[in-house]
């Protein structure tokens, strides 16, 4: 299934009309972009937006919504996999517009932070947007990406001497795996901090399986670490 996904994704990459020109009609909001598909506008109105918008407000208010919407199309079976995917690709495109013309990383004075989304868990997007703040607010993150065995957070955690790390997962079915990292980290090293966040993810479980943190959304994940690390 992973292999299918990243093949679908290349093919929807290649082949989207994303550098063609697109929606000229100039009322389309950055949230009908994302939900479409429109590489292109999405782009061009994250830009426009960043005049009067403060960066967290585009995303929490324009592209997580847009995400949320089609998640729930999808689940209703009224759109596939391949728009799923052609949204997340639109997301991503508009959240680097805000990085790089927003966002940019400041030189990292603060602690290492070790960030993955779980092994079997392939979404990105959130955990990519904590990344982007955490750098922001001068934090170095070693940025290990998607579907990460625990074995390899803990060989980075220990190598790199991070005092904290976060973890990512947005599936029921991935949840026994951040639980599994959790234990793991936890019994090699004692003073480890663990925040973790993603859309299936609950305080109550958070607690349960050991986590020092939970966090509903990026910016709580600065919070966390301007006053404990
Ligand atoms: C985009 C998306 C995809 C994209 C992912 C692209 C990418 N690069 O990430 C693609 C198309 C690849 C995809 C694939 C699949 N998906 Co999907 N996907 C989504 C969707 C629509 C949006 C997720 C998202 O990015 N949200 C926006 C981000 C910003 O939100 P977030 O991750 O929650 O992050 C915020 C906070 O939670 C927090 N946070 C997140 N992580 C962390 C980490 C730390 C340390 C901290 C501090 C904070 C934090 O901060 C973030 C910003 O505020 C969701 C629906 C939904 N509404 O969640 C379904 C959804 C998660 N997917 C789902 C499914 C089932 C799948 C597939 C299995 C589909 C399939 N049949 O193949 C595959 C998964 C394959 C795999 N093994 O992982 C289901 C999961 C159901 C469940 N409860 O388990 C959902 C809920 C859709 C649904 N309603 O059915 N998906």
């Amino acid at each position: 299934m992973l292999e299918y996904i990243e093949y679908i994704t290349r093919k929807i990459t290649e082949e989207a009309p994303a550098n063609k020109p697109q929606n000229n009609d100039s009322q389309i909001t950055l949230r009908q972009a994302v939900e479409k598909g429109l590489k292109n506008d999405a782009e061009r109105l994250a830009e426009n937006l960043l005049i009067d918008m403060s960066p967290m407000d585009i995303i929490n208010k324009e592209i997580i919504p847009a995400l949320d919407e089609i998640g729930k199309k999808y689940e209703k079976g009224q759109i596939y996999l391949p728009q799923l995917l052609l949204s997340a690709e639109t997301s991503a495109a508009a959240c680097e517009i805000i990085k790089t013309k927003a966002l940019s990383a400041a030189s990292p004075k603060k602690a290492k932070i070790v960030l993955a989304t779980v092994k079997g868990d392939i979404h990105d997007i959130g955990k990519n947007i904590v990344k982007m703040l955490l750098e922001n607010y001068g934090y170095e993150v070693l940025d290990l990406g998607k579907d990460v065995p625990p074995e390899t957070i803990l060989e980075t955690t220990l190598r790199s001497n991070a005092p904290c790390v976060g973890l990512s997962a947005l599936m029921t079915t991935t949840l026994p795996s951040m639980k599994e990292t959790v234990a793991l980290l936890k019994k090699n090293v004692p003073s480890i901090k663990i925040m973790v966040g993603g859309a299936v993810l609950t305080k109550e479980y958070a607690e349960e399986i050991g986590a020092d943190f939970y966090a509903e959304d990026a910016m709580e994940s600065v919070r966390y670490a301007e006053s404990n690390l």
